[in-house]
């Protein structure tokens, strides 16, 4: 009885060590700079799923890199991948900025462009996504997310090439906004909501290791299972 004790307090003790370890090793935040016409949320996941709403962005364009430079992001053991959904409210479109000091518009990052998922957003619409009030949902873009279509070429416009003048002055707004930020933009369908897809690593961000707390608790269901031997 005294031994069971004395050696579920050994447990709990290694236990309790585990996690504060777990906690401290998974706290490495990077920072986000980035505009988008005209208005976005920021998820983080693996490249099979969406897990957590990372950013709600509430603010105009203009706005958008100020708002963001004083947060900090981390992303949660299992998390590698970032998801930046882009929501356009109509007349132009346009992505630019960095993520963790690496430019989104970098050719060596392998990002993706989703289909249009504006139809899986409750209440998406033109007018309060252009005053960047529109709330898009986890939930929703859960749903989205497994029929999506991903393009990994995604189409892009920039200060030197002429595709359109309307894509031409979106990117021009975004670099006279922060010069730290890129000087091209990626472009999308006018009023559709499309998520970009980057790699956490590339963006030298780290991920977590598997929770210590798993690790443990895998060891300690192993254990059991011999003494019953
Ligand atoms: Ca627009
Ligand atoms: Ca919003």
């Amino acid at each position: 009885m005294i031994k069971t004790f004395v050696k579920s307090i050994t447990l709990l003790t290694f236990l309790i060590l585990s996690v504060s370890y777990s906690h401290a090793s998974v706290i490495r935040n990077f920072q986000i700079q980035i505009a988008i016409d005209n208005d976005f949320a920021i998820f983080a996941g693996s490249s099979s799923g969406v897990s957590e709403l990372l950013y709600q962005n509430d603010a105009d364009w203009y706005n958008q890199v100020d708002v963001l430079s004083t947060l900090d992001f981390s992303l949660d053991p299992g998390e590698d991948t970032i998801y930046v959904l882009a929501m356009d409210g109509g007349g132009i479109t346009g992505f630019g900025g960095s993520i963790n000091g690496e430019n989104v518009m970098d050719t060596n990052l392998d990002v993706a462009v989703s289909d249009d998922i504006s139809s899986f957003l409750l209440g998406y619409n033109a007018s309060d996504v252009a005053n960047a009030s529109f709330d898009a949902r986890l939930v929703d873009v859960q749903s989205a997310f497994t029929s999506l279509v991903w393009n990994t070429s995604p189409t892009r416009s920039s200060l030197s090439n002429s595709v359109s003048s309307s894509s031409t002055a979106v990117v021009q707004d975004i670099l006279n906004l922060d010069t730290r930020i890129s000087k091209e933009a990626y472009i999308w369908g006018v009023e559709e909501a499309v998520l970009y897809r980057f790699n956490a690593p590339q963006l030298n961000i780290a991920v977590p290791e598997p929770s210590m707390l798993g690790v443990v608790a895998f060891a300690l269901f192993g254990m059991r299972r011999l003494s019953k031997r």
